[in-house]
């Protein structure tokens, strides 16, 4: 058994056990409220409360950030989480090794569904211009990318990627009100199953409250939450569909140099 690594949170001093919390109350502000913030904290079995802001948040409502302590503590060694660490190549670097390894471009469609208009998240991985100094999907040679936008019917997601033969599903999902999210994703598994397309397809699940966890959860081949860089989309594909072929990852060389960094935190091993 590995060794206990005990962590607390804190703010001024180590281990102190300091937090912030900010929330909404349903009530004006008032000397009151801001009693109804302290002891709702205290509830939540903080101590040391301060109620550091109390504003207006619009006819009624009043925004707090409070500051307590816990007495809490975890074994941060006991925390399983699904990851995977595989290596990750650079834009030129994936184009060869695909070109080599796969022969062919990468089919890969992508929507925001159910009724969701958020599109800056799948727009970030696959569009041209890409995310955070990193280039789109469609960017890469060796991709074909085809991006079909916002509130896409699971059913007609799952037909896209019939017909174009995709290898693999992009699905992004924001407003997640009452784990509509999870609705959603659910009802595209099941779509993908009649359709008999599931077990050849890597599905992919992103968006700001998904994390890996969560995507496997719901029968996806992995999750990606706030941050994903394209980049990070397009090796998992590679990797992914390589293995799905039975094959060990290739990680020589090629005329662009070696694999440069490490996908973490966002895949499964
Ligand atoms: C811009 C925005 C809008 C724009 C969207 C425009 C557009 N074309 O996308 C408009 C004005 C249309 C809008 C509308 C609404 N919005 Co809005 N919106 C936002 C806002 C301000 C930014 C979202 C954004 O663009 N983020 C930037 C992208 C790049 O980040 P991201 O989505 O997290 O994507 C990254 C990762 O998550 C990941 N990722 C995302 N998807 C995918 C998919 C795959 C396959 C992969 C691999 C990775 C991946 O990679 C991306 C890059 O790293 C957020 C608040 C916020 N600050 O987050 C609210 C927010 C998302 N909206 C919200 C709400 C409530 C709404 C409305 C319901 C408001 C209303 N009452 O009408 C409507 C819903 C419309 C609809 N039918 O969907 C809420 C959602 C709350 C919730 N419970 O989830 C938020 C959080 C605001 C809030 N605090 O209340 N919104």
């Amino acid at each position: 058994m590995s060794e206990k690594h005990l962590i607390r949170p804190y703010g001024d001093r180590k281990d102190d056990g300091v937090i912030q919390l900010s929330f909404v109350l349903p009530v004006p502000v008032s000397e009151k409220a801001k009693e109804a913030a302290a002891q709702l904290a205290k509830k939540l079995g903080l101590s040391h409360v301060l109620v550091s802001s109390m504003e207006k948040a619009g006819e009624d409502y009043s925004f707090f950030v409070v500051y307590g302590r816990t007495h809490m503590q975890l074994d941060y060694a006991a925390i399983e989480v699904p990851v995977v660490a595989h290596r990750k190549h650079a834009f030129d670097e994936l184009n060869d090794v695909i070109e080599r390894d796969v022969g062919r471009k990468i089919v890969v469609v992508g929507a925001c569904i159910g009724t969701d208009s958020h599109t800056t998240g799948i727009d970030a991985i696959m569009n041209m211009k890409g995310f955070a100094g990193d280039y789109g999907l469609e960017r890469y040679r060796m991709f074909r990318a085809i991006n079909l936008g916002s509130q896409v019917e699971p059913h007609a997601l799952v037909e896209k990627a019939r017909e174009v033969e995709a290898d693999a599903v992009l699905v992004s999902k924001v407003v997640t009100q009452r784990d509509v999210h999870k609705e959603d994703a659910r009802t595209l598994v099941e779509a993908a199953k009649q359709a008999k397309i599931f077990d050849k397809t890597i599905w992919i699940f992103g968006g700001p409250r998904v994390d890996h966890k969560t995507a496997l959860e719901l029968g996806f081949d992995a999750g990606f939450g706030p941050g994903t860089k394209p980049s990070d989309v397009a090796n998992y594909i590679y990797y992914r569909l390589l293995e799905r072929q039975g094959r060990a990852p290739p990680p020589q060389p090629t005329a662009h140099g070696t694999p440069d960094a490490i996908i973490q935190g966002a895949e499964k091993p």
